[in-house]
């Protein structure tokens, strides 16, 4: 684990008693309160200072899908969303990110790409973390501790993908409720127990909602090249099927000798990342699906889950 990026947030326990607007809470809360306060102001500062990307890992209630559930996530600021943000790099040169743990616990933060290591972020502590160069693509990163993993704080990461071309994102998810509910409590995860997922989601949203998302639903004019980055952050493998037009894989972190292929159907392992180009050469509405009969519900009814749509307007 590195420590020479970490900053020091904390000590500001002499001030805690000129905190008068907290009366209504116990002293650990007005304690816990003012830490947070500062140690979001510090970082605010930081991030002002430097003028690299940053990313808040919070714990909050996910609204976005049929069954409320708590859930970590990488939001872009302190306000809480159930959805993770995305990050986006230029290729070939190096930066940093600053990460923000807001969270009661520690987690550890892991960029998967090759030989990269993991770091340990401490409960209410902030890091700063080197991104290396990378070659264009899609790239995943994320929480690697149990609670972190479960509880969905996974993102992507994409290396020159932006200006071009109309630029799209999935992010696919699986999520047993049950799970989650007992990883939020603190129980270890039992990995050995049948793994049964009740959600799946493309952006954390399932189907209607994927559709009013203007990064999943898929929106051209008749002639227009795109490209989509998807991601698999969930716990098994996932098979889009693209309705009324195939595909080319531009980059992919576990398949890159599939670069070129032209396919309707993309195979995403779990934990790939991996990048299509679409051409829009007809117009209408055409859904593009998960293949597995199970991820297309919410809960067990169909049509639900991994279903967005590619609209091609004249
Ligand atoms: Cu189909």
């Amino acid at each position: 684990m590195h420590e020479k990026w970490r900053y020091k947030t904390f000590g500001f326990n002499a001030f805690i008693n000129c905190s008068g607007g907290f009366d209504h809470l116990t002293k650990f809360e007005q304690m816990h309160s003012f830490k947070l306060l500062i140690f979001i102001a510090s970082a605010a500062f930081s991030i002002a200072l430097q003028g690299q990307d940053s990313l808040w890992i919070s714990r909050g209630e996910w609204t976005d899908i049929p069954d409320s559930v708590q859930s970590i996530r990488f939001n872009s600021n302190p306000q809480w969303s159930g959805i993770n943000s995305t990050l986006s790099r230029v290729p070939g040169e190096s930066s940093t990110l600053f990460l923000i743990n807001t969270d009661s616990i520690s987690h550890t933060w892991g960029l998967q790409v090759e030989g990269e290591e993991e770091w340990e972020l401490a409960a209410f502590d902030s890091l700063l973390i080197p991104i290396p160069a990378m070659a264009q693509g899609t790239y995943r990163f994320g929480l690697l501790d149990e609670s972190g993993r479960v509880l969905g704080a996974s993102g992507q990461l994409q290396v020159g993908l932006e200006g071009e071309y109309p630029l799209f994102h999935w992010n696919l998810g699986d999520w047993s409720m049950e799970r989650m509910a007992s990883a939020d409590a603190g129980y270890p995860v039992d990995w050995d127990s049948p793994y049964v997922p009740e959600q799946f989601t493309i952006n954390e949203r399932t189907f209607p909602a994927t559709v009013d998302d203007s990064d999943a639903f898929v929106a051209l004019s008749l002639g227009d090249t795109c490209l989509i980055s998807i991601a698999n952050h969930g716990f098994m493998d996932h098979v889009f099927h693209f309705h009324g037009f195939h595909v080319t894989m531009m980059t992919s972190t576990h398949h890159p000798q599939r670069i070129g292929w032209s396919k309707d159907t993309v195979p995403i392992r779990m934990g790939e990342a991996l990048t299509v180009r679409l051409i829009a050469y007809q117009v209408g509405l055409y859904p593009v699906h998960n293949h597995n009969l199970i991820a297309v519900t919410n809960a067990g009814f169909y049509p639900g889950g991994m279903i967005t749509q590619i609209h091609v307007t004249p």
